[in-house]
């Protein structure tokens, strides 16, 4: 295991080739101030480029997994009788945030282990999967504070659980518990509080000493599908599986097939 204390913002873990990433101002819930979005990406970056990264887990110290944007920020910049420029800030770091997670191509895990709140929801959505405490909710917060949807809200959340629910979530702001969340496919498993950062490690780290070259294929082909026509998307899929076949991690897995035992991936 390897701890690396980069930021007091944003704590750092490597454990059986899976990154941790705690978002850490339990104080305010998690809530982003632009250093702790800029030191997410950051790190992002860095698990992304390591090859002795498989998968990222991001998760919340303290009862929250993260309140969104820090409104006391913005409360002081009414205060200081500044414009209000969110497009910019959304551009500047919220999007390369949001980017980064899902166009890496190894699986990115939220465990929330309490609320999701406004782009605290917005990260958890963009992440491949999504493992809640019996304790969490996914609130999109938004419109409570007079904003539209952010972080990638609008794209993910339809695309999970339909165009209603999504716009009944987002009109109302109102927190969709981890049990509900997990009956309409908005997580993927809910798990008693001290279960689930145990139950989250060990399934990430199983896809992380997995065949990871192919999950980064299969994760650029479904990013690549959603906008995609049926006729493209199996050419697209063509094309991925003609670089998978070649991979020594294919001839391992047929190997280890035939020969009745377990394959020894090595991610390439
Ligand atoms: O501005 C831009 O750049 C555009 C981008 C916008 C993106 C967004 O995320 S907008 C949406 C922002 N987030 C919210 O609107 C959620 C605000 N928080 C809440 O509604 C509630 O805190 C929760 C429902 C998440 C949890 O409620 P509860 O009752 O469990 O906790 P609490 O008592 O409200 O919060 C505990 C503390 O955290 C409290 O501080 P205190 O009183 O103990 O000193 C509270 O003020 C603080 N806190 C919670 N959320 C935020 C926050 N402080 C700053 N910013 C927050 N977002």
């Amino acid at each position: 295991m390897v701890s690396r204390p980069v930021s007091d913002l944003l704590l750092v873990e490597t454990d059986r080739r899976v990154t941790i990433l705690t978002l850490n101002r339990p104080d305010v819930l998690n809530a982003f101030n632009n250093e702790l979005i800029t030191e997410l990406a950051l790190r992002l970056r860095d698990a992304e480029r390591d090859v002795e990264v498989g998968a990222v887990i991001i998760t919340g110290a303290g009862r929250a997994f993260c309140a969104g944007q820090d409104l006391q920020d913005r409360r002081a910049m009414f205060e200081r009788g500044e414009t209000p420029h969110l497009g910019a800030g959304l551009r500047e770091r919220y999007k390369p945030m949001i980017l980064r997670i899902r166009t890496m191509e190894k699986p990115v895990i939220a465990a929330l282990n309490g609320v999701a709140a406004g782009a605290g929801c917005g990260l958890a959505l963009a992440c491949d999967i999504r493992m809640a405490a019996e304790s969490a909710s996914l609130s999109l917060a938004f419109a409570r504070v007079g904003l539209a949807a952010d972080s990638g809200a609008s794209y993910m959340l339809p695309r999970l659980i339909g165009l209603g629910r999504a716009l009944e979530m987002a009109y109302t702001g109102d927190p969709v518990p981890a049990a509900e969340a997990e009956r309409i496919g908005l997580v993927n498993h809910v798990y008693p509080a001290d279960e689930l950062m145990p139950r989250t490690r060990d399934f990430a780290a199983r896809l992380a000493n997995g065949a990871t070259l192919a999950l980064g294929l299969i994760k650029r082909d479904f990013n690549r599908a959603l906008s995609l026509d049926l006729d493209a998307a199996l050419d697209y899929e063509s094309y991925q599986q003609e670089v998978a076949g070649r991979s020594d991690d294919f001839r391992e897995g047929v190997t280890a097939f035939v020969e009745k035992r377990q394959p020894k991936y090595r991610g390439s």
